[in-house]
């Protein structure tokens, strides 16, 4: 098995920039990584605009000095000289750099020329997943993107967690409304298809996970995980279970059925908060322990256990990410994990899962977007609308198939869909064929090869930050204000500024008045103020009280709020949303498909040195081993006369792929892993370090015609495959 590597780096000398002086003095500053959700305090070393040390800031309450090897890459992207600068224009085959007022004026020419053509949904927009690590892209989301009045909008939450933010739309009345688990606190934590201590948490903003975690194990708790593979979480668990990927709703759903039948059910102080419980409990009941067990490969006196265990704990939490999101069950996954917190009582208490109460209260704030499903649907495969976006997974037939709403231009933002959407060979090609795409990234990669124009972002150094989504996400309430590290640049422009100057240019344009914004920094200042922690609170806070404070604040643990903080009508949780009761017919013929003799299914697997798609061009994160193979267990390998360390032709219905084999005891048989976001060998791109290190990338494989169908969230896991010489 690969190892996770270290879970944190000690301090790191950069000491590669040659024009460093020594005169310089040396100055150290602090500020959060904004890489990954865990918002790791950072404790930088600077002299005059160089970077002499990045390493984890000590003091930082939070995440106490943890850092992995992914936060001294903030150096590398900064240095990167494969990183633009400037605007560049598309010229043929050719990139040429152009001036940024000329690059605005460009843009609003061709997309109104193209939105008088084909109206307003022939422009796309896709948003990636930096969006929600870079505050100023939030705070001025609404304007130039909303300003186009396009239903052809898609983000990366349609392959992550959108079926989270429907279930908790459908029950709590709100798609931000995210219990979070309390693992700092729990004494039973069941993990499904996720893997913290690789990915540093998700939708539980963790750092430090591997020692919170032993610290559960070390007071008497136990970590439970389920997984198709013995991930590095499920090797540090107390008991570990692999499970046929896809067939997760079938486990939760019997642990539900135990819970019932046996008695087990404590919904304590929520009972009267719950509507329609007793429905859930009828459709449930066919799936007992024996019933499902075949189907996920569970023995039901294991499945009895982990129930009767789960209910028996005084604090008990069950979390689920990637794996049971991106599946084909995604909805009723997420819907039977918060049934599990809710029926055991450990809903909304401390040491099961809990809402947060950041400083800046997000869900407050977007009040009058609780979520939405359905108002529209996607024009070929009729996927509905989810909270105003439509699944990524059908953005290239929207692209290719002609016909009036067809997308004939396509804006991305801080995205890499080609290497991180299904069938990302198909999006690539549709790429080809827009009359028009803009990209704002800093990178030509993958995707903005395909650009007519790439306009720049600073880099992360180069800006301030506060944590609009990861302190709504976190195990603790917490608040910190980053300011810029390092000097902005004298010609360049912040994504919220870039934002901001297009969506003038285009108001003006056509002739609509232009909201001019606050600046992301006062809007911040606004919303501690009148936050829950502002002016008529203790705290006081402010930006002012925030930046005297810079390794940040502690607000306190997570704490009961139910029924107050829902956001349904009658302030009740509605256990049983109809879609979702009517969904349960299609686990049902799950139970009836037996596994078929042979069949592989392909999953997908982080890595500690990767983030997503766009962390490969540093050298320290790619050296060693070639990490993009496929791990493949020793029986799957033997039935088909393989062996590791041999390449193969590994095929899906959408495309077949030259893999590195990896033989793994650590898999479970039937299954196969690749990590994505690999992929870096097509031409135009401009990554070079990548470029040697390619990979092969899994969304190659992946199918734009496997998604959960109540939400359209593509099925990256679970994709059948087959494998050979
Ligand atoms: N098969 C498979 N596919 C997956 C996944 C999986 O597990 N398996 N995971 C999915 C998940 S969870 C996610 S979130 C998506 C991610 O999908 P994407 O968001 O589409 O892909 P990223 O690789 O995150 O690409 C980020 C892009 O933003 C640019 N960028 C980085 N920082 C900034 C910034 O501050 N500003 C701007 N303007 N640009 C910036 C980078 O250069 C890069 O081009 O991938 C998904 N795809
Ligand atoms: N180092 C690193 N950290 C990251 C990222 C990264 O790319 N690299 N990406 C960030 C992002 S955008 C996100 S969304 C998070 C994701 O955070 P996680 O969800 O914790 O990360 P994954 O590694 O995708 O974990 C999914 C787990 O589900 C398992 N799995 C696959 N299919 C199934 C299934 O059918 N059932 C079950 N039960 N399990 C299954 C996989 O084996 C894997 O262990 O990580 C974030 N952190
Ligand atoms: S765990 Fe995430 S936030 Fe922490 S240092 Fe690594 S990339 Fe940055
Ligand atoms: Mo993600």
């Amino acid at each position: 098995m690969p190892s996770a590597g270290p879970a944190s780096a000690g301090p790191v000398f950069l000491g590669q920039n040659g024009d460093m002086t020594t005169q310089d003095e040396i100055v150290t500053c602090f500020r959060s990584c904004n890489l990954c959700e865990a918002i790791c305090g950072l404790e930088i070393q600077l002299a005059g605009q160089q970077i002499v040390s990045i390493k984890g800031d000590k003091q930082d309450p939070f995440s106490r000095g943890h850092i992995c090897p992914k936060a001294v890459a903030l150096a590398d992207i900064q240095n990167d000289p494969d990183r633009l600068r400037q605007p560049m224009r598309r010229v043929g085959a050719n990139w040429q750099a152009i001036g940024w007022q000329d690059a605005f004026e460009m843009v609003v020419e061709r997309l109104v020329a193209i939105r008088s053509q084909h109206g307003n949904d022939a422009i796309a927009v896709y948003q990636g997943n930096p969006n929600s690590h870079n505050y100023g892209l939030l705070t001025h989301a609404g304007g130039f993107p909303g300003l186009l009045r396009t239903r052809n909008r898609f983000s990366a939450t349609s392959v992550d967690q959108s079926p989270q933010q429907l279930v908790a739309f459908w029950m709590y009345g709100h798609q931000l409304l995210l219990p979070i688990p309390d693992v700092d606190r729990t004494n039973y934590l069941l993990v499904i298809g996720a893997n913290p201590l690789v990915s540093n948490g998700s939708l539980m903003t963790v750092p430090d996970v591997a020692k919170r975690l032993g610290a559960l194990r070390q007071r008497g708790g136990r970590l439970v995980v389920i997984d198709p593979r013995r991930s590095e979480t499920a090797s540090e668990a107390d008991a570990h279970h692999f499970i046929r990927p896809g067939t997760d709703a079938l486990f939760l759903f019997a642990l539900l059925q135990v819970i019932f039948a046996e008695n087990l059910a404590r919904p304590g102080r929520l009972a009267p908060m719950l509507r329609n419980l007793e429905q859930v409990r009828t459709a449930l009941q066919g799936f007992t322990p024996e019933a499902v067990a075949a189907a996920t490969g569970i023995a039901a006196a294991d499945i009895r256990r982990i129930a009767r265990d789960f209910a028996g704990a005084s604090r008990a939490v069950c979390y689920g990410r990637m794996g049971v999101s991106t599946q084909a069950f995604g909805s009723l996954c997420h819907w039977a994990i918060q049934l599990l917190n809710l029926v055991t009582g450990n809903l909304d208490r401390p040491g099961g899962s809990l809402v947060t109460q950041p400083a800046v209260d997000v869900v407050a704030a977007l009040k009058a977007r609780p979520g939405s499903y359905g108002r529209w649907a996607s024009r070929i495969s009729g996927r509905p609308e989810v909270n105003g976006e439509l699944p990524v997974a059908v953005l290239a037939e929207e692209i290719l198939q002609p016909g009036t709403g067809q997308v004939h231009a396509l804006i991305t933002i801080a995205g890499n869909p080609v290497l991180s959407t299904p069938n990302g060979r198909q999006l690539d090609q549709a790429l080809g064929q827009l009359e028009f795409m803009l990209a704002i990234d800093f990178y030509i990669n993958e995707t903005t090869r395909h650009a007519d124009l790439i306009l720049p972002p600073t880099a992360p150094l180069e800006h301030d930050h506060y944590d609009l989504v990861f302190n709504l996400l976190a195990v603790r309430n917490v608040a910190k204000y980053s300011p810029a590290t390092l000097t902005k640049p004298e010609d360049g422009m912040h994504d919220w500024e870039i934002l901001q100057a297009l969506g003038e240019h285009l108001a003006q344009r056509l002739g609509v008045t232009a909201k001019r914004g606050m600046s992301p920094e006062r809007l911040i200042d606004l919303g501690l103020r009148t936050g829950p922690y502002g002016r008529r609170s203790a705290q006081r806070l402010s930006l002012a009280r925030l930046r005297a404070e810079p390794h940040g604040i502690d607000l306190g643990p997570l704490s009961s709020s139910f029924p107050q903080r829902l956001a349904t009508t009658d302030q009740r949780i509605e256990c049983a949303p109809p879609l979702l009761l009517a969904d349960v017919q299609r686990a049902q013929a799950l139970l009836e498909q037996a596994p078929q003799a042979g069949q592989l299914l392909l999953i997908g697997r982080r890595q500690i040195r990767s983030n997503n798609s766009w962390m490969h061009n540093f050298p320290r994160l790619v050296k060693g081993k070639p990490r993009c193979t496929l791990l493949v267990h020793p029986s799957d390998l033997a039935s088909r006369g393989l062996a590791g360390g041999q390449s193969a032709q590994l095929s899906s219905r959408v495309g077949c792929l030259t893999v590195q084999l990896e033989a793994d005891a650590g898999i479970m048989p039937g299954t196969v892993s690749l990590p994505h976001g690999w992929g870096h060998d097509r031409p135009g791109i401009r990554l070079q370090v990548a470029a040697a290190h390619a990979g092969v990338s899994q969304n190659d494989l992946t199918d734009d015609h496997l998604v959960d169908a109540l939400s359209g969230n593509a099925a990256l896991n679970g994709v059948p495959v087959s494998l050979t010489a």
